[in-house]
């Protein structure tokens, strides 16, 4: 079972931060804190109003030392779905997020919350890492076809029964399972899933390689906490940031390992580390991510903008008093680090509550 008492004192201090940057509540803090202390007394849970699970969504974007894109945190748009117990229910939220998220390629930063565990209930789960991604497979030839990293994921589903294409852009299935049930399998409807083919601007060739990526991030495996209450599936999305897929998801060696086949496009000679074959290729990739999204009308930003704006929300915070926890490592782009504005310091991280957590990672 997944179920464990809400500490006491992380409900007070949530609600404590709450009341405070929120004076005007229909009722008061002191009452609201017996109310939970009751209940958790009475039922061994409580249960957040719909005020506080929304300033609880956004204050974990807030306190999520390793985004960049956090300027816009108050904006997050939260949905509340912890009354969706089915599988089919639960799959046609999540098919409404991803198409209220989409919004046309105007991609709007959204969370949908579902239910918590219960004494009774285990909470649903995903599977899925992100909503959207696309399958991996290992090749007779020893090599890989689509994206390595989901290799033993799609093998996964495959034994559930999913019929793999076995090509290099497959939209994997959504496993959704509920309190111990065999999980289901649930295709995502082409339409409802942006993509963008990848051209480059000067290189026409380029365009002949067949690349795309999704619109939408939509990360489905971490757990939201909040004032002592787990909800492992509050699947969240911004928008890209491009390094994101230009330097990270079709570069990386255990991933797509895209850059010899760029540099051959390009006709640079691959022979000779030192002539910076990879950095070379690796730029124009990053240029044709950027100007497909543009092209295709779907919001994206490169890292130059996404760093100026982290520094201005670093600013505004600490105007307002708070500290903004920080993980350089995380921070720093993974192309032109030096020549953005947050690689030239240093941060205080933290771990500050509520917050998203893998659960894989230790930090409970
Ligand atoms: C991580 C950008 C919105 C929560 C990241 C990373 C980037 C990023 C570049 C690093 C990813 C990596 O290296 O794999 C953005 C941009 C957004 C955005 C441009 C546009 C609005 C959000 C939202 C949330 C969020 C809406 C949650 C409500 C997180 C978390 C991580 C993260 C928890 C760490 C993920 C991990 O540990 O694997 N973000 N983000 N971000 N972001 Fe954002
Ligand atoms: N690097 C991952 C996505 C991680 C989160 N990035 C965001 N999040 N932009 C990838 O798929 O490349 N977000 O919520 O917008």
């Amino acid at each position: 079972s997944d179920w464990k008492v809400p500490d006491w004192t992380e409900a007070e201090d949530f609600l404590r931060l709450f009341h405070s940057e929120h004076p005007d509540q229909p009722i008061p803090l002191a009452m609201r804190l017996r109310q939970i202390r009751e209940h958790l007394e009475q039922t061994g849970t409580y249960r957040h109003t719909r005020a506080e699970l929304e300033f609880g969504a956004r204050v974990a974007w807030r306190n999520s030392s390793r985004c960049i894109g956090r300027l816009y945190w108050k904006s997050l748009r939260v949905l509340d779905r912890r009354d969706a117990t089915t599988p089919d229910e639960i799959h046609t939220h999540l098919l409404d997020h991803l198409r209220q998220a989409t919004n046309q390629g105007r991609v709007r930063p959204m969370i949908s919350v579902f239910a918590p565990p219960t004494p009774y209930r285990e909470a649903p789960r995903v599977w899925n890492g992100q909503l959207v991604k696309y399958a991996g497979y290992r090749a007779a030839d020893g090599g890989f076809v689509g994206d390595q990293g989901q290799v033993a994921f799609t093998d996964a589903v495959r034994r559930l029964g999913w019929q793999a294409p076995g090509g290099w852009f497959d939209v994997l299935p959504l496993v959704i399972e509920v309190h111990g049930d065999k999980p289901q399998l649930y295709d995502v409807p082409r339409d409802l899933i942006l993509e963008v083919p990848l051209k480059h601007p000067d290189h026409p060739r380029f365009g002949g390689l067949g690349l795309r990526w999704y619109a939408v991030p939509a990360i489905s495996n971490m757990r939201l906490s909040i004032g002592g209450v787990d909800y492992p599936l509050a699947p969240f999305n911004g928008w890209y940031m491009g390094t994101e897929i230009g330097a990270r998801n079709l570069v990386d060696p255990d991933r797509y390992n895209l850059l010899p086949l760029v540099a051959e496009v390009l006709g640079l000679d691959t022979d000779d580390d030192t002539l910076l074959w990879r950095d070379r290729a690796l730029v124009e990739l990053n240029v044709a991510v950027l100007h497909s999204f543009r092209a295709a009308g779907v919001k994206i930003t490169d890292h130059h903008t996404e760093s100026e704006r982290f520094l201005t929300h670093l600013a505004r915070e600490e105007g307002e008093g708070r500290m903004v926890p920080t993980d350089w490592s995380w921070i720093v782009p993974p192309v032109s680090g030096g020549l953005t504005p947050v690689f030239h310091r240093y941060y205080e991280d933290a771990d500050l509550r509520p917050n998203f957590y893998l659960d894989d990672e230790a930090r409970a």
